[in-house]
């Protein structure tokens, strides 16, 4: 059989609300259970320079800062994630990023909600192309793409 799609990897981000809200089974359950492979995990409280590269394309918009505040409040859960397609797979399971109007059966829509915060909070982030995949990768957990945690 002609495999038409190439294995891909993909970063996902239980964010610190999503770590607060006891909610990183349930995010890994949802990604396992469709069938994608968490190939690379861990825990960090990610410092602002960190924050402010993985989020380079929003540095003129005016929630920048206060998204920066809110990704740097607490833990998070970083996910290397691969599967056919998972870039793509995964913003499905995540649901828009509106976690109000998030559809529910997505992981923003049956867990999120506005909390009147300067930063939407929505319980996950998942790279959304393949550049972005690559270069997210690189910035949380160092090396190519395809380098083991251990060896970032
Ligand atoms: P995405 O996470 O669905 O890819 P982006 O537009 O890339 O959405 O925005 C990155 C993150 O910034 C969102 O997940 C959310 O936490 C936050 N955000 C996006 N738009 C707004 C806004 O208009 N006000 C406040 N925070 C926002
Ligand atoms: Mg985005």
């Amino acid at each position: 059989m002609t495999t038409v799609h190439e294995p891909e990897a993909t970063l996902v981000l239980i964010k610190p609300d999503g770590v607060r809200r006891n909610l990183i089974g349930e995010v890994l359950a949802r990604i396992e259970r469709k069938g994608y492979k968490v190939t690379g995990l861990k825990m960090v409280v990610a410092d602002r320079a960190l924050l402010e590269e993985h989020y380079e394309e929003h540095v003129d918009r005016p929630f920048f800062g206060a998204l920066c505040d809110f990704m740097a409040s607490g833990p998070t859960v970083a996910v290397r994630v691969e599967g056919n397609r998972v870039i793509e797979g995964f913003r499905s399971l995540a649901g828009e990023t509106n976690p109000t109007t998030a559809r529910p059966g997505t992981i923003r829509g049956d867990f999120g909600r506005d909390w009147g915060t300067a930063a939407v909070e929505n319980i996950v982030h998942g790279s959304d192309s393949t550049l972005s995949a690559e270069r997210e990768l690189r910035i949380w957990f160092g090396g190519g793409d395809d380098a083991p945690e251990s060896e970032a």
